[in-house]
């Protein structure tokens, strides 16, 4: 190569790089983007939106789209209304990341109806990225939230009646809501994501699944993307699920293709169990593509962009 195409070529790199991200991207028709798990993702997208449609930042979006669920009782599988634990006990995990790669999180966390709010306080007023139990109920109340009652009429009943029998027996799919992930792309170039659930119903007391763990249920780099997750907890720890489907997209893979990676990584290890489980993973890369894949047939997610707010079917293993 001759030295003036060099020199051309060095000065191209260089003056890409220093492009501001607003002038580098602005013309991006895939910017803002949200996606949420679920089909109760539609309504979290639209709060989502709000933010994002007026330039505002990925972090506010995630979290505004999060608390759409958390705050509706009629949701059994997020925030007030969630199903309680074995002992009749609504407990509460989330986590957030920005696009600095800062996460906060809280696990076990009983009668604050905002986790994901709290989650956020621990990145931006901790030196902590996780608090639990009674330490994040204290956190919370010190902060200005309230204490609530989670457990609603409709929710006490069906502990009671799960009472009888007393089998633990995750259900997949639970009318097509269960754990809320939400990842999402601002016009500055930014990601962020969020996840807040109330866990498997009549799960142990003290049990905490992926939905809080940085890596596991959430995990945003803002150089490559985010990933988020929904199902089985314990098979997504197992396999850093979320963190893995951020690895897989770095070394070039589609944001479908990681997620069906990790999903088959969870089948190699147990075959016969993955058949009777759901786990469901969602990805959004760094140029507002997306993707997921899951175990069972019945995973949806919400994309919401300047064309629309929609229902994706995921793709499954099985
Ligand atoms: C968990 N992944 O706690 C979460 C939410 C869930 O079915 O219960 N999904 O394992």
């Amino acid at each position: 190569m001759n030295h003036s195409r060099r020199s051309f070529l060095k000065l191209a790199a260089s003056s890409a790089a220093i492009l501001p991200v607003s002038t580098a991207y602005s013309k991006d028709p895939t910017r803002p983007i949200v996606l949420s798990t679920w089909d109760f993702g539609l309504q979290a997208n639209e709060a989502a939106w709000k933010i994002l449609s007026a330039n505002g930042r990925a972090l506010d979006a995630v979290e505004a789209g999060a608390r759409v669920p958390e705050e509706d009782p009629n949701n059994t599988t997020v925030g007030i209304g969630g199903a309680p634990d074995r002992e009749g006990k609504v407990t509460l995990d989330a986590c957030i990341m920005d696009e600095n790669g800062n996460g906060g999180s809280v696990a076990c966390l009983e009668n604050i109806i905002h986790p994901i709010s709290i989650a956020r306080l621990v990145m931006e007023k901790t030196q902590h990225v996780m608090l639990v139990g009674e330490g994040a109920l204290k956190f919370a109340l010190a902060n200005g939230f309230k204490k609530e009652n989670l457990l609603t009429e409709g929710s006490k009943k069906a502990y009671q009646s799960w009472k009888k029998q007393q089998q633990y027996k995750p259900v997949a799919n639970i009318g097509n809501h269960d754990t809320i992930g939400i990842v999402a792309l601002d016009t500055n170039g930014s990601l962020s994501g969020a996840c807040t659930t109330s866990g498997m119903a009549y799960k142990m007391r003290g049990r905490v699944g992926d939905s809080p763990i940085i890596g596991a249920g959430l995990f945003v780099d803002n150089e490559i993307g985010a990933a988020t997750s929904t199902g089985v907890g314990e098979e997504v720890i197992k396999i850093v699920g979320s963190h893995l489907v951020v690895e897989l997209m770095r070394q070039g893979l589609s944001p479908q293709d990681a997620c069906r990676e990790a999903v088959t990584r969870i089948v190699k290890k147990n075959p016969a169990k993955a058949k009777e489980i759901q786990v469901g993973f969602l990805a959004l890369n760094k140029n507002g593509e997306h993707g997921s894949f899951c175990l069972l047939p019945g995973f949806s997610y919400a994309v919401k962009d300047s064309t629309g707010n929609k229902l994706i079917q995921s793709k499954s293993y099985f």
